[in-house]
């Protein structure tokens, strides 16, 4: 038995002779994990997957409180993999999290984990490296508590997932093209036509003049949605039961829908930890989150428990019992052209304050407008559309439930005199009123910044601006939410007992902006990926206080490794404990939690997708102190991964396209246009660039003009920018003192079916004009009809590689 065996051991005896006195509950419980790539059958279809012991998902995992667990996790493939256990309290080595807790599991190599359990409920295990959650490396953990909680004459595990026969970096791959496949291929693409058969062409054209691209609810089109791996699971002896369900949502990019046929859920865990028991009829679970549910089923009759993907694309279904089917209601797919409506847009531009407009980056302040009371909403709006970024606004006074948008009584935030508690402290060093609420001696809590920005900025006497904007109105519900279309229960979640945290210690505040942009498939935490951050530094002995604030238009399910945490939800003293937080669109969250897990511990958007992009941070305690193995091997976290594509247009009277390879903030590209349409010989010209993106309006480039279409090989420096109404524009000047402009614009007019138009003008070679119109036939062919100023009409096939 090595070192570290024993002192497992010792600290697993240790606390179970704790509290008991005893050393009867003292268990090793062992467990062997294979993960191999394999044929698997996915809802009656043969496909290629990671499975754990040759199944997805992998076995449960069933621990009592006190036990130690001893886990070998083999690794049958090529390819490096982890397990990470989610929700689980384990020392900082035991985590699994590649480069951040441990060196990765080689090909052919078994690593050991143990640790000992010191908690009880419903959590999970999963791949934490690379994409491979998605391909089916995952499993449930059920922690028994020393004593029974509740009775249950069943009690389950049922494991949501979601599944795409597209190899995930594939995946990845085609998000990053910009490409529209997905959404069409969902049925959740937007066009002119739609708009206006809906009667919103002024909601479409107010969006586009906002330049924010079409939302959407999901980013990835799956083939099948899973429960316990399948599309339809049975559980015929449940007839006539009481039965606890463990439902955990493993999916990589999926917000499930919860709904049960026969009546009623009972909620009585929500991340492991249990809850007051609440009903909810219909409740949204959030990627990686768990709730336990208690249900009583009818003695006769098959009652579906049913989990529809939050856009509607599918869902999976749980048949409780035997006899005549009983379905759990459809729910009504989002309008998503709703997603931000003319009138909102209409009070943004009326209330938008002076000098908010084009701040930079998380630089922007709530604090630069004076918010007419607490309740007023203002939200920032740094990133609207779906994730991008546009120009930083506020919007304060916006009026809760003002209109269809708003939330409205479906409102999660949080109660007015709890945000008051919590931010509106005096600026002095007096002690707090409120145990647990407060913020004790501000001027030495530590910089809320993150380390990464090294502003150094205190907090000091800017707390009644930073409160505004942890939005206590309304939030948007730009995801189509509504009472049909509920978020995730949190206003009604209570701890049985007090969770607040003690009032002497030092509060440091964490300000996070949660950015992206949905068009360049980039995800960010204060408009920094993971490869351009530092460590989120933190002290053991603090309460450590997250205001995450979404400026994107999708949710974002965060996760905290290693640590339990309050979500502030109106519940003062109750608020309940967590692992993960859905971030809803344009919303505010605010969680805090005791710094007392020394070790690096990862924090990050649990959207697969998101997290592979760049929406993670490392929280580092400042007296941990890394093993120089996992030291050396550090600096591989934050590579920025290279991702390549082009298309190229093969038509009757010319070729034009462009090939390139981009990572967060650079592209370097090719594009050409070769023409043997009416002229007398063939006409080529390349431009091959290397593009800074700064923000998803503004791209500054560099390259090389060359080609016999143009009088000479030149030298170009130019930059990008997108127009309101969605137009691109590229400007450049070239070497030779000559300069282009290009406009272009793409409408799209039904599904598949687009039009677009380009207008350049150069100093040297004047006019020229483009007009198309592109049918999509698949994931990668499009039929194309062109006109061409110069090589006039031509027919082809568009292809994407
Ligand atoms: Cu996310």
């Amino acid at each position: 038995m090595g070192l570290r065996s024993v002192y497992f051991l010792f600290a697993g005896l240790l606390l179970i002779v704790g509290p008991f006195g005893t050393l009867a509950q003292a268990a090793t419980v062992d467990y062997d994990l294979t993960i191999s790539r394999q044929e698997f059958t996915i809802a009656d279809r043969g496909v290629e997957a990671m499975a754990i012991n040759g199944s997805i998902p992998g076995p449960v995992l069933q621990f009592t409180e006190g036990d130690l667990a001893r886990i070998r996790v083999h690794n049958a493939m090529p390819i490096e993999t982890s397990v990470h256990w989610h929700g689980v309290l384990v020392p900082p080595e035991m985590d699994g999290v590649p480069l951040v807790s441990f060196p990765p599991i080689a090909p052919g190599s078994t690593f050991t984990y143990e640790f000992p359990i010191r908690q009880s409920g419903t959590y999970w295990y999963h791949s934490h490296t690379s994409l491979q959650e998605q391909s089916g490396v995952y499993g449930a953990i059920k922690i028994l508590p020393r004593q029974a909680d509740h009775t249950a004459d069943l009690d389950r595990v049922v494991m949501l997932s979601d599944w795409t026969d597209v190899e995930p970096h594939e995946v990845l791959r085609t998000l990053k093209r910009e490409s529209d496949w997905m959404a069409l291929e969902k049925g959740s693409s937007q066009s002119i036509f739609g708009a206006a058969r809906l009667g919103m062409l002024g909601d479409y054209f107010a969006r586009e003049l906002q330049r924010m691209p079409a939302m959407d609810v999901a980013d990835i089109s799956y083939d099948r949605f899973l429960a316990n791996g399948r599309s339809e699971l049975s559980m015929a002896d449940a007839g006539g039961k009481a039965v606890r369900l463990r439902i955990i949502n493993g999916g990589a990019g999926t917000n499930f829908y919860l709904e049960y046929a026969g009546g009623p859920m009972t909620i009585i865990a929500a991340d492991g930890q249990p809850v007051e028991p609440v009903e909810e009829s219909r409740f949204l679970i959030a990627i990686a989150e768990t709730y336990d549910v208690l249900i009583k089923v009818p003695a006769s009759g098959a009652f579906e428990l049913r989990a529809t993907a939050q856009d509607g694309s599918g869902f999976a279904s749980v048949l409780l019992g035997t006899g005549e089917l009983h379905v759990a209601p459809d729910i009504p797919k989002p309008n998503l052209y709703q997603g931000m409506g003319s009138a909102s847009l209409r009070q943004i531009f009326a209330l938008t304050p002076a000098g908010t407009m084009g701040m930079a980056d998380n630089e922007v302040k709530a604090g630069k407008f004076d918010a007419p009371g607490m309740a007023a909403m203002s939200m920032e709006m740094g990133g609207m559309d779906h994730g991008s970024s546009m120009a930083p606004m506020a919007m304060p006074g916006m009026e809760h439930g003002g209109h269809g948008m708003m939330a409205g009584s479906m409102s999660k935030a949080v109660p007015q005199a709890e945000l008051e508690s919590l931010f509106d402290e005096p600026q002095t060093a007096s002690p707090p009123p409120h145990a647990g609420h407060a913020m004790p001696a501000m001027q030495n809590a530590p910089t809320g910044k993150m380390a990464a920005d090294h502003s150094g900025k205190r907090f000091g006497t800017d707390f009644r601006p930073l409160a505004a904007d942890v939005s206590s109105a309304g939030p948007l519900a730009v995801d189509g939410m509504s009472a049909e279309r509920p978020w995730p229960p949190y206003e009604k979640l209570r701890a049985p007992r007090p969770t607040a945290l003690p009032a002497d210690k030092p509060v440091r505040e964490i300000r996070l902006t949660l950015d992206g942009d949905m068009e360049r498939y980039v995800w960010f935490l204060n408009n920094k990926p993971l490869s351009e951050s530092d460590a989120i530094r933190i002290q053991e002995g603090e309460v450590v206080r997250f205001i995450m604030i979404n400026r994107t238009m999708m949710h974002h399910p965060m996760h905290l490794h290693g640590h339990f945490f309050r979500v502030i939800n109106g519940q003062g003293d109750h608020a309940p404990l967590k692992h993960t937080v859905d971030v809803a669109p344009m919303s505010t969250t605010v969680i805090e939690f005791d710094a007392n897990e020394v070790g690096d511990w990862f924090f990050h958007c649990h959207l697969l997708y998101h997290l592979k992009s760049g929406m993670a941070r490392v929280v580092s305690y400042e007296n941990f102190t890394l093993n120089p193995q996992l030291a050396a091997l550090r600096p591989k976290l934050y590579r920025d991964s290279w991702y390549a594509w082009g298309q190229a247009e093969i038509l009757s009277n010319m070729t034009e396209g462009f090939v390139t390879t981009a990572n967060t903030r650079n592209n370097l590209s090719a594009e050409w246009e070769v023409g043997w349409g009416q002229v007398d010989e063939t006409e080529w010209e390349a431009l091959l660039t290397w593009d800074r993106y700064i923000n998803r309006f503004f791209t500054l480039f560099a390259g090389a003009d060359i080609g016999n279409a143009i009088e000479d090989d030149r030298a170009v420096a130019g930059l990008r920018y997108l127009l309101p109404f969605m137009l691109e524009t590229r400007a450049f000047v070239g070497s030779d003192g000559e300069a282009r402009v290009t406009v272009a614009r793409r409408f799209e007019l039904i599904p598949r079916l687009s039009l677009d138009g380009l207008v350049q003008y150069d100093t040297d070679s004047y006019w020229e004009y483009i007009g198309g119109l592109s049918y999509t036939l698949t994931k990668d062919f499009s039929l194309r009809a062109q006109w061409h100023s110069d090589y006039r009409w031509g027919a082809g096939l568009q292809v994407r590689f």
